[in-house]
Order: C-alpha cells, then sequence, then structure tokens
C-alpha cells in the first residue's frame, strides 16, 4: 500500500484528486485530574500545593481539629498519585514517596485519594464530550481519544467547545491535542498544558515533535529511552533519522521499525470506540440443589471452578479487576450477591477464591442453593495495570443486593 495512504494523509496527485481525507483525531487529557476533582470539594484550597497519596485512613488528629494535614506531619510509606501544578513547582510528581515529596514541599497539603468520587468525575467529563464528539474510546480514568473526523468544525474551534462543554459539566479543565493520529496526539495534548488546545499536522512534525525525548512517545518505556540515550539519540528526531539497522539490531527487527514509524509520526491505528467490558463472570446451576453442609466439598470444588474459569477469561482478554462478587441462587429462586473491593486488581484464581470466601462469611445458608456465580468487575486492561495498582485503596466491602 503507499505510505501515504496507509497513513491515512491527504495526498494530493499531479490530477488534483485527494486520495484519503486526512484523519482528524483529539487526544484529551484532565489536568491533575485527582487533584482538581478534590479543588472543587475544597475551594479554599485552589492556589495551593496539593498533593493526593497515602491510603485512606482513620482521620488525622489535624482532621479532627477541621484542619487539613501538611506533607511534613505525613509519615509511612505511601507514594503522591498526583498534584497540583502547585506542588509540582516544587518537584512533587505522580509516583513520589510522600516523604520524599514532604522534603520538597512540606507546607503542602496532602488529601487521601477518593476512587468513586473520580470515577463519578470521570464518567460526567466522557458524556460531556460525546455531546459534541460521540466517537471515543475511552483510555482510562482520565483520558479518552476523539475520532473529530467526521464532526463539522474548524480544530481549534472544536477543542474549545469540548473544553468548555467539559467544564460546564464538572467545573474541570483538560487540554486537547488534535493531530492526524493517535501517537502524535497523544504527544500533543501535553504540549500545552494545563488547560491548552494544541492542534499540529504532519508538516509540524519537525518543528513541534522531533526536538523532544523519545520517552514522550507513548511506547517507549524507561529501558528504550536509556538504550536508546546510550546509542547517542536523544531526541525524537535523531531517532527519525537513526541507522534501521542499527536499530533492530539493538532492539529486534519489530520493535525497531515501530520506533522510527513513531518518529516520522506515523501511525494507522483506529480510534475504538468499543465499550469496554465492566465485568467478567462465570456461573453453573448445579444438577441438583446442594446443601452448605452436607455438599460443602462438592460447592467448593464448584466455587474453585468458577474461580479458576473467570481467572482464565481474564487473562486471555487482558484484564485484571479489582472487584470480587459471588452471586447465588437459592432452591426457591430467590437471588443474593455480595461482593468485596481489594487493593490491586488481580486476576489469580487463588486471590479470587479468597476474596469469594470473605463474601460467602457474609451470606446467611438458610436455604439450599440451586446456582453460584463469580464476578471479576472494576476491570483494568493489563498494559494500564500498572499505573492502576499505584492508586491504592483501603480494602472495603460493599455487600449489594438484587
Ligand atoms: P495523569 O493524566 O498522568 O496525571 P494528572 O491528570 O494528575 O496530571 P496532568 O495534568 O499531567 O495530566 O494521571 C491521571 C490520574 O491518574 C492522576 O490524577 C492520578 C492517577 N495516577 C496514579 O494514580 N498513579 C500514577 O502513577 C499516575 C501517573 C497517575
Ligand atoms: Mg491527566
Amino acid at each position: 500500500m503507499n505510505e501515504a495512504l496507509k497513513n491515512g494523509v491527504l495526498q494530493s496527485f499531479p490530477g488534483g484528486a485527494s486520495a484519503v481525507a486526512e484523519r482528524r483525531i483529539a487526544h484529551l487529557d484532565m489536568d491533575a485530574f485527582y487533584a482538581s476533582v478534590e479543588l472543587l470539594r475544597y475551594p479554599e484550597l485552589k492556589g495551593l500545593p496539593v498533593v493526593i497519596g497515602g491510603r485512606r485512613r482513620r482521620a488525622s488528629d489535624a482532621e479532627l481539629r477541621g484542619e487539613f494535614m501538611r506533607l511534613a506531619d505525613y509519615s509511612g510509606r505511601g507514594v503522591a498519585t498526583t498534584a497540583t501544578y502547585e506542588a509540582r513547582a516544587f518537584g512533587v510528581h505522580s509516583g513520589i514517596g510522600l516523604m520524599k515529596a514532604a522534603a520538597l514541599a512540606p507546607e503542602a497539603i496532602l488529601l487521601p485519594a477518593d476512587f468513586e468520587e473520580y470515577g463519578r468525575y470521570s464518567r460526567r467529563f466522557k458524556a460531556a464530550v460525546a455531546e459534541i464528539a460521540p466517537q471515543i474510546e475511552d483510555r482510562g480514568i482520565d483520558e479518552i481519544y476523539i475520532d473529530l473526523t467526521d464532526v463539522p468544525g474548524e480544530s481549534r474551534t472544536l477543542a474549545a467547545r469540548i473544553k468548555d462543554n467539559v467544564r460546564h459539566a464538572t467545573g474541570l479543565s483538560c487540554s486537547i491535542g488534535i493531530t492526524p493520529n493517535k501517537l502524535l496526539s497523544k504527544i500533543a495534548s501535553e504540549l500545552d498544558k494545563p488547560d491548552g488546545i494544541t492542534v499540529l499536522t504532519h508538516a509540524d512534525l519537525a518543528a513541534r515533535i522531533w526536538p523532544l525525548p523519545p520517552k514522550r512517545i507513548n511506547g517507549i518505556g524507561p529501558r528504550a529511552s536509556a538504550k536508546l540515550e546510550a546509542m547517542g539519540i536523544d531526541t525524537i528526531g535523531a531517532l527519525a533519522a537513526a541507522a534501521p539497522a542499527a536499530l533492530a539490531a539493538a532492539f529486534g527487527a519489530r520493535y525497531a521499525q515501530w520506533l522510527l514509524d513513531a518518529a516520522h509520526g506515523r501511525d494507522d491505528r483506529p480510534v475504538v470506540t468499543v465499550r469496554e467490558p465492566k465485568s467478567i463472570s462465570r456461573e453453573t446451576t448445579f444438577e441438583r440443589d446442594l446443601d452448605q453442609r452436607r455438599d460443602r466439598e462438592e460447592l467448593s470444588r464448584i466455587l474453585l471452578g468458577l474461580c479458576e474459569r473467570v481467572a482464565g477469561d481474564l487473562e486471555r482478554k487482558g484484564y485484571l479487576g479489582r472487584t470480587i462478587g459471588v452471586k447465588l441462587r437459592y432452591a426457591d429462586f430467590a437471588i443474593v450477591t455480595r461482593d468485596v473491593t481489594l487493593e490491586r486488581p488481580t486476576r489469580d484464581a487463588a486471590a479470587i477464591r479468597d476474596a469469594v470466601r470473605s463474601c460467602l462469611k457474609r451470606v446467611v445458608f438458610d436455604r439450599r442453593l440451586r446456582l453460584l456465580g463469580v464476578r471479576v468487575g472494576a476491570l483494568v486492561r493489563e498494559d494500564d495495570a500498572a499505573s492502576a495498582t499505584e492508586a491504592v485503596i483501603a480494602a472495603e466491602s460493599l455487600p449489594l443486593f438484587e
């Protein structure tokens, strides 16, 4: 296939005909997301360095007095999940240990994370975008890709409208990059953070993208970045100009080709609008109704089998889940469900079984059973799980009746 066609680039042929209309892809990322949601709740903290992190915990002495906790008063091994831009000015960032952060910004306010609240705002901002542009690929709690190719309007105007709608619906700001593909848009959305709009075409590649370090490309992690640096490649431009053979020798042919395509801004991945599954579950109806006491062994065996099958499903589909639930149907068809939310997402059969057991402790077995089901929800994609696990949450249980 013609290179230009493959990348969806508008190509004028000598006859003047356009081969493929250039795509217009936006990447939208919320600004200091968790911290900004907290500032809606505590507007008096606006303009101050604020850090989100640590476990959900019992109220500290400061909180009991109705005061905010300062980083200087923190002790423990927690990490910052994010920080306001005012705190970032002191060098505080996602992933930094809170004790280290305290040394940098002792006066900064420390707030615990409230993931349920962030989830609510996440749904709200996505719905606000969908009112203007419905072709959305969900990339996690605070970012999305949007295919704007068929949405009328000039790019900058459209981005401004989307930002206005998000602000109106949530009170929050975001940054948007618009380019011909996802790879460039993901880079572009960061170029004018916070509250920015960056529109780039392929013609801007050399001036705007090539001066950046290779690690700004989503898919070039710390290891690849260090290896490139050791080869003297410290910008995306240098990567674009690198000898393919040298890259192939260092990274293997496939990744080397991807590196070169990325450095040249080539990416034809579509915006995938399919909804992510909310949960993955397995259930089984018994051949005869079982009694919790008399048929204990059989029930245990069935339960373990279900856990293993769900774990297998998760592995095949590439997900981990944090909420483990159980469903029982009694002989009289009444249904009861229970679930528990773990500290970290898992797909380990034994971890799922342990969680299911803790759910079952909250079930009354006064009738025989005809069905048992195991469900894993609050799913995260395996690729995204690394950052999701950083978001540590204290275990809690949420009984759920149907
Ligand atoms: P980011 O979009 O990376 O960061 P941010 O929204 O806080 O700031 P920015 O303005 O630079 O976009 O991540 C979104 C949320 O995900 C962030 O608010 C907190 C959470 N998070 C973690 O829990 N752990 C992490 O390591 C990172 C990077 C983010
Ligand atoms: Mg963000």
